[in-house]
């Protein structure tokens, strides 16, 4: 019975009386299949609620996002050091005085802030920022997730998961029962990145490396790689890499992806996240608010591509000027999927721009957006912002169709709209090799983290 109703309303068509009308009707159609639809969000900076404070929410953790840190020292005088001595609450003060009170909050990221308040129904008016605060403190951690999932409409967040973080570390290897609603993605900058610093590391947790790529320091690398794919059960492996990495080459970024991670995941049947263009610690002083971009060299990442049939790749780059070349990456090589509109790309402007081109040079085989969100609420206005601007180009595009006479049905709008929304990014990455297939029920753990004390870890901060 469900079918048949879903067959006959798949078959009508969004039927076109004037041109403004037809208007109308595609953008009433693609609005609700946009807010309507569950998003995957494929890369946050978010965690599962049993790593206590590591998972940031409420209104002093959303003001200072490094984002806004970054704008505020444009107008702040003060040495940078004296800012970082300040408690969280301070720096808040600070940063809602300067760009909000002393200036208007035009920037996309403090737009943000007011587009979360508001959607969580707050009143912004006032700029009452103590009665602000109020409404953050009653809340409990497990409540207050689940409260911004439904507003932001999404299913589940993909962590940004670093063995080589002490304090995440230890959470993972005491076990714990997942959420799963937190789906996980390892990450091995320190690994690619700075190979003599992290040697030492892997021979203290037990892996017989030296700072040699000798064949047994390889092999104990991938058994260092698949002891953490396992154990977090990864979606998959993801780096950030500066503008300047080359490959093939000497290096021993590459020589550590052609012998380890790449082999690693063919076996494992991982996807590998390349995020091509962060010059990290261009300011060191802003810390976090400190990186910079740079154009990377697309020749080199289409070398991996070439060279690597067997494995999947998953890329966003950070500066605008790889776009295009990265849509053109993606025709020629059908292991490539591009997603999301990286950081300093995460503006409604370019949004727009990235999107049109994808859909314009690739059509529907992309994820045109993850939120990146480090704190749980901006996914509210990550997510709202970014649907306002997937839905108008979609209409746009179905109105560019329309012109032919090929009129979108409402099935049509909610497919393609679920395939952009997380649904392309599982068909790429499909089922892994090895393990549980992807998005599987997680393994239960030994043992339970979320007693009473991990729980607190988080709730003490409201
Ligand atoms: O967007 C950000 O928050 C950056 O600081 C980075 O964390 C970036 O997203 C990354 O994953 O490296
Ligand atoms: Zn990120």
């Amino acid at each position: 019975m469900e079918f048949r109703r879903g067959l006959s309303y798949a078959a009508r068509a969004v039927s076109p009386v004037t041109p403004d009308e037809r208007r109308e009707a595609i953008a009433a159609q693609v609005e609700k299949a946009v807010t309507n639809t569950q998003v995957f969000d494929i890369h946050t900076h978010l965690y599962d609620p049993a790593f206590g404070g590591l998972l940031l929410w409420g209104l002093d953790d959303l003001l200072t996002y490094h984002y806004l840190v970054a704008e505020a020292f444009r107008y702040f005088d003060m040495p940078y050091d004296k800012f970082w001595a300040l408690s969280k609450t301070r720096q808040a003060d600070l940063i809602w005085d300067a760009l909000f009170v002393q200036h208007s909050p035009v920037s996309e990221a403090c737009r943000g802030v007011l587009t979360t308040l508001n959607l969580l129904g707050l009143d912004v008016k006032k700029r009452d920022l103590p009665k602000l605060r109020r409404w953050f403190a009653r809340w409990k951690p497990d409540a207050y997730i689940t409260r911004c999932m439904e507003i932001a409409n999404v299913s589940r967040v993909c962590m940004t998961n670093s063995p080589f973080d002490d304090v995440e570390r230890a959470v993972w290897e005491k076990g714990f029962t997942r959420d799963e609603r937190f789906t996980a993605a390892l990450r091995i900058d320190p690994l690619l990145l700075d190979w003599p610093t992290t040697a030492p590391r892997l021979a203290a947790w037990g892996y017989k490396v030296s700072s040699d790529l000798s064949d047994r320091t390889v092999g104990e690398v991938r058994r260092f790689l698949a002891d953490w794919s396992r154990r977090i059960h990864a979606r998959y492996v993801m780096v950030s890499l500066p503008p300047d990495f080359v490959y093939p080459g000497e290096h021993l970024c590459a020589r550590l992806m052609d012998t380890a991670v790449l082999p690693h995941c063919r076996e494992f049947g991982l996807p590998f996240a390349m995020m091509p263009g962060a010059r990290r610690a261009v300011n060191p002083q802003l810390r976090l608010a400190g990186d910079g971009l740079g154009r990377c060299n697309v020749v080199s990442y289409e070398a991996i591509f070439a060279g690597h049939p067997d494995n999947k790749f998953l890329i966003t780059a950070l500066s605008r000027e790889n776009q295009h070349e990265f849509c053109v990456a993606a025709r020629k090589f059908r292991n490539l999927h591009l997603f999301g509109c990286w950081w300093f790309t995460n503006i409604p402007h370019l949004v727009n721009e990235m999107t049109r081109m994808r859909l314009e040079l690739i059509g529907l085989s992309v994820t045109p957006q993850h939120s990146d969100a480090r704190v749980l609420d901006q996914i509210v206005y990550k997510w709202d912002h970014s649907r306002r601007v997937i839905s108008q180009v979609l209409v746009e595009k179905y109105l560019d169709l329309a012109q032919t006479g090929w009129e979108p049905t409402h099935m049509e709008i909610k497919r393609d709209v679920k395939a952009l929304f997380g649904g392309e990014f599982e068909r790429f990455c499909g089922v892994p090799a090895r393990g549980e297939p992807a998005g599987a029920k997680p393994a239960p753990r030994p043992v339970t983290a979320r007693t009473p004390s991990a729980a607190a870890g988080v709730a003490s901060r409201s």
